[in-house]
């Protein structure tokens, strides 16, 4: 073949291969197999040599176009492939900034919670501690540490979640759900020396039936102060402070005689009616008062129990109900709903 149709050919073949490539490797791979050193193009060059000197301008210009012709096309083909890569990244990682963003809703706190947090930010800032424990406790931790001997009804299986009865000693190694959080303080004490400040929150457990005002499961706040001199001045100077800072500045207390075996001598606390200020009406059921708690000096055989020294040491404890405090700081007629976690009554808080 003529070295001038070769030069066509090589041209003609070249170009349509380029239009072909599809990726930045393909391309270099056929301006290689053209252009490069052992290329079609250079082939031809090659034999350049061998025709008659006249023809050779002619030929030579030839080649030259058709090499810039080739390098022309390369270099057009490389900024095709080139923007349709670039164009292919952008679609893939678009981002549409005039999307309207998704609304995330956020969650409530539980009344009880709000309460519980509540009454943790006040304690502590009296220099109190906060203690948690576990809700499966020994019989021995929930009653008999707690001067509670076989034999009180709140022991009773009607009474009490029993996990086991115990092997040897049936009531007092059994496994229990704690019926209140004393249990934790008695942990504390065995563990820690005097001087002691803590409060002790947390799930509680009765067999008591669902209705509107009880529930097998429910929360306490118990607390205890264990020091040198610690008397039933300090008990009502400190709860004072927690009744008016529950229930404002203004808010009356009233210290009544009572009985617990843990505590000795021992009174529940009432709260002067906020709806009536004492006349009595519906809220306080006619009596002006509304009970918030129970407490009194812990009874040295407690104390005791747990290794303090009577002769050096006294202290005071105090417990009392969640849910009742949060039913009326919120004005919740149910105690169910407390429980049922519908959204329409936890987005109220
Ligand atoms: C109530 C009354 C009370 C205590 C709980 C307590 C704990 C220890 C020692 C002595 Cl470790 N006492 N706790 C004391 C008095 C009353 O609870 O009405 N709770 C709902």
């Amino acid at each position: 073949m003529a070295m001038k149709e070769q030069l066509a050919k090589i041209k003609e073949e070249a170009l349509a291969a380029i239009q072909e490539t599809s990726a930045a490797g393909n391309l270099d791979a056929v301006r290689v197999k053209y252009l490069g050193k052992k290329g079609e193009l250079t082939a031809v060059l090659k034999q350049m040599g061998k025709l008659p000197a006249e023809e050779r301008p002619a030929i030579g210009q030839i080649a030259n176009e058709v090499r810039a012709a080739l390098t022309d096309a390369i270099a057009a083909q490389n900024k095709v492939l080139a923007d349709a890569a670039l164009n292919a990244k952008l679609a893939a990682e678009t981002v549409d900034v005039t999307i309207p963003g998704k609304k995330t809703d956020l969650g409530h706190k539980h009344p009880i919670t709000i309460v519980i947090d509540e009454m943790k930010d006040i304690f502590t800032g009296m220099g109190f501690q906060v203690a948690e424990g576990p809700e499966i406790e020994l019989a021995a931790y929930n009653f008999t540490r707690l001067n509670t001997e076989e034999g009180h009804p709140g022991r009773e299986w009607t009474d009490t979640f029993y996990i086991t009865e115990g092997k040897d000693d049936p009531k007092n190694d059994a496994v229990l759900l704690r019926s209140q959080t004393s249990p934790m303080q008695i942990r504390v004490m065995e563990a820690q020396k005097p001087p002691i400040r803590i409060i002790a929150p947390g799930r509680v457990y009765r067999k008591d039936e669902a209705d509107a005002a009880h529930s097998p499961m429910f929360h306490q706040i118990e607390g205890m102060v264990v020091d040198k001199g610690v008397t039933m001045a300090d008990l009502k100077g400190t709860l004072n402070e927690v009744v008016k800072s529950l229930y404002g500045e203004e808010a009356q207390t009233r210290f009544r005689p009572h009985h617990f075996p843990f505590t000795e001598p021992s009174c529940e606390v009432d709260v002067q009616c906020f709806a009536c200020k004492g006349k009595g009406c519906p809220v306080c059921k006619g009596e002006g008062w509304i009970e918030v708690l129970g407490a009194g000096m812990i009874h040295p055989k407690v104390l005791e129990g747990c290794g303090i020294d009577t002769d050096i040491y006294s202290g005071w404890a105090f417990g009392m109900g969640v849910e009742r405090l949060a039913m009326m700081r919120f004005g919740i007629n149910n105690l169910k709903l407390c429980f049922e976690n519908d959204v329409r009554f936890l987005e109220q808080f």
